[in-house]
């Protein structure tokens, strides 16, 4: 079974093809139109770009909303981290506003919501988190979005920023990481319950 990834993100696309593929869920792409992201979770947001892409297509199709939330920022910009300033412009607005604060005042995590929508209408979701804090400045030419503010507290990534980190080292700790291997478990046994 084939999958569409609802996303024109292109980094985010590299990581369901890394992580994905290995696990035998087969993902592609598809010219798609973009949603109005109207949801005020990760979930609802997920499940909304999922659903128009299987509309759009007929295949199945799955949905991934994700986001960075600063402790010191009350969560923000969580949901709305695509939105959180213009395209160039978001890591230093993160940045600004915790200038001066110490490393211990920093703490963040990624939160990543995936949705797999059937053309039957079943639906499979799973979610990850990874934690940090935001660096003093950006770090690393690797991965995308908020990665070279974001310093890794966990397993092999541990003390780098996600753009310092390898692509294997950041799947295997990150948000994305997580809810697709979660997702990729769920779906074995969505399709064995099916035969
Ligand atoms: P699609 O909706 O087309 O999938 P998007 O970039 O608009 O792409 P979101 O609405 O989920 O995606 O916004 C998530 C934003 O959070 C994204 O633009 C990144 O800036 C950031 N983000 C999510 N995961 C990230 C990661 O692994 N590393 C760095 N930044 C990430």
């Amino acid at each position: 079974m084939k999958f569409i990834v609802a996303t024109h993100n292109q980094g985010k696309l590299r990581e369901f093809r890394r992580i994905l593929t290995p696990l035998g869920v087969e993902v592609e792409t598809a010219e798609l139109t973009e949603p109005e992201e109207t949801g005020t979770t990760f979930a609802e947001n997920a499940y909304i770009k999922a659903k128009a892409a299987l509309d759009e297509t007929g295949l199945p199709a799955i949905g991934d909303d994700s986001g960075l939330c600063v402790d010191a920022l009350n969560g923000e910009p969580g949901v709305y981290s695509a939105r959180y300033a213009e395209v160039g412009k978001r890591r230093l607005k993160v940045l600004g506003k915790l200038e001066g604060l110490p490393e211990e005042a920093r703490g963040a995590h990624f939160t990543c919501s995936i949705c797999c929508v059937f053309p039957n209408g079943d639906t499979i979701t799973a979610e990850g988190m990874t934690f940090g804090h935001i660096a003093h400045e950006s770090r690393g030419e690797n991965g995308f979005g908020y990665d070279p503010i974001f310093i890794s507290d966990e397993g092999a990534a541990k003390g780098k920023s996600f753009a310092e980190a390898t692509g294997e080292e950041k799947d295997s700790v990150s948000h994305r990481g997580r809810a697709l291997r979660s997702f990729a478990e769920k779906l074995e046994s969505y399709l064995k319950a099916k035969e």
